[in-house]
């Protein structure tokens, strides 16, 4: 990673951690066309609720698209080109999609950032992700590129223990958050999601993670 790259932040780029950033309304732009492509996925692999290993429902519907996709189930969390809910491979990943991932880790310097997995979050109000770290994928010296679109959340970033504090992010329509290098393992989540509606999206938050899984 080019650290000197935070010596001058371009304008819309926030430092959170040593390489991590958050590029303000970096996705807005793209609208239209994200959500389009969503649709579309959503429409051969489902949103679903999943079960924890523990037995919990998780808040959040997800679904993936890519060649690995995911999933959690009483079995574990891991990564599969199947998706277990059409028996069929995950819809491929959009172009708009490997675009906005790579600009992305490249505008927070991780270049040749080459995304397998895209990992689609839908959060109603009350909805949460809790404290975790992304450690099911294979190359831990890829970032960590997620979306942020629809009603506003506020991201958990803490630090590589679970007990480590954490800082209270506040993230809206278009914001992109990249974590990667000695922060990739860093623990995060999602607060409970406070009733509001957006233009776009209702009231509903949709966020898109790409990760290099395999
Ligand atoms: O919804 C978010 O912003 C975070 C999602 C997340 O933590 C994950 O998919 O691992």
């Amino acid at each position: 990673m080019n650290l000197d790259l935070f010596d001058t932040l371009p304008a819309g780029l926030e430092k959170i951690g040593e390489q991590s950033v958050v590029l303000r309304q970096f996705a807005s732009p793209m609208q239209d066309e994200l959500m389009a492509a969503i649709d579309q996925i959503s429409r051969q692999a489902p949103f679903r609720h999943m079960l924890t290993p523990g037995g919990y429902t998780m808040s959040a519907a997800m679904t993936s698209c890519g060649s690995l996709g995911w999933i959690t189930d009483r079995k574990g969390y891991r990564y599969q080109s199947v998706d277990p809910l059409t028996g069929k491979r995950w819809p491929d990943m959009p172009h708009v999609f490997q675009a906005l991932a790579q600009q992305a880790a490249s505008m927070a310097g991780f270049e040749h950032f080459q995304p397998d997995s895209c990992l689609i979050n839908v959060y109603g109000v009350g909805a949460k992700m809790s404290l975790h770290q992304d450690k099911n994928e294979k190359d831990m010296t890829q970032p960590v590129v997620s979306v942020s679109l629809g009603i506003t959340a506020t991201f958990l970033f803490g630090g590589l223990q679970r007990k480590d504090n954490t800082q209270k992010i506040v993230l809206q329509h278009g914001d992109v958050v990249v974590w990667g290098g000695v922060d990739r393992l860093r623990y995060h989540g999602i607060l409970s999601l406070k009733p509001a509606s957006h233009l776009l999206l209702g009231e509903r938050r949709i966020n898109v993670t790409f990760r290099q899984a395999g």
